[in-house]
């Protein structure tokens, strides 16, 4: 009995360690019908950050929107404000992007999502 401990041990350590580390960001966001959970390995940080978004609306995956992501930076001291577009790519049922969060500061971050000619804007912020 004992035995059978020690082997499953490992597995079941291992198991955990890639539980904690596949988490670290997760964010929700809901605008009326509409849901998008944002997650990454890692939490914010300076560089690019590869986000993986997932759509529903009431309850329902959306696979057929176009999303585009725009980070937004608010002027600071000896520095004009920034924006930036990153690409988001479609991958299976989710949609991907890498977020280059190019230096420190507040980022103001803007998801679109385009479907039936309709666009919703899904907004959240933070600083790094
Ligand atoms: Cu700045």
């Amino acid at each position: 009995m004992r035995k059978v401990i020690y082997l499953f041990l490992p597995v079941v350590v291992i198991f955990m360690f890639s539980c904690t580390q596949k988490e670290g960001f997760k964010k929700e966001l809901s605008e009326g019908s509409l849901k998008v959970v944002i997650t990454s390995d890692q939490p914010p940080h300076v560089g690019i950050n590869r986000w993986k978004l997932k759509i529903y609306e009431d309850g329902k995956a959306v696979t057929d929107a176009v999303v585009k992501i725009n980070g937004y930076m608010p002027p600071m001291p000896g520095m004009p404000e920034m924006s930036m577009d990153y690409p988001v790519k479609k991958s299976g049922d989710y949609y991907v992007s890498d977020v280059n969060l190019s230096m420190g500061g507040t980022w103001q971050i803007t998801i679109f999502i385009e479907r039936d000619g309709k666009t919703e804007k899904l907004k959240f912020g933070f600083n790094l």
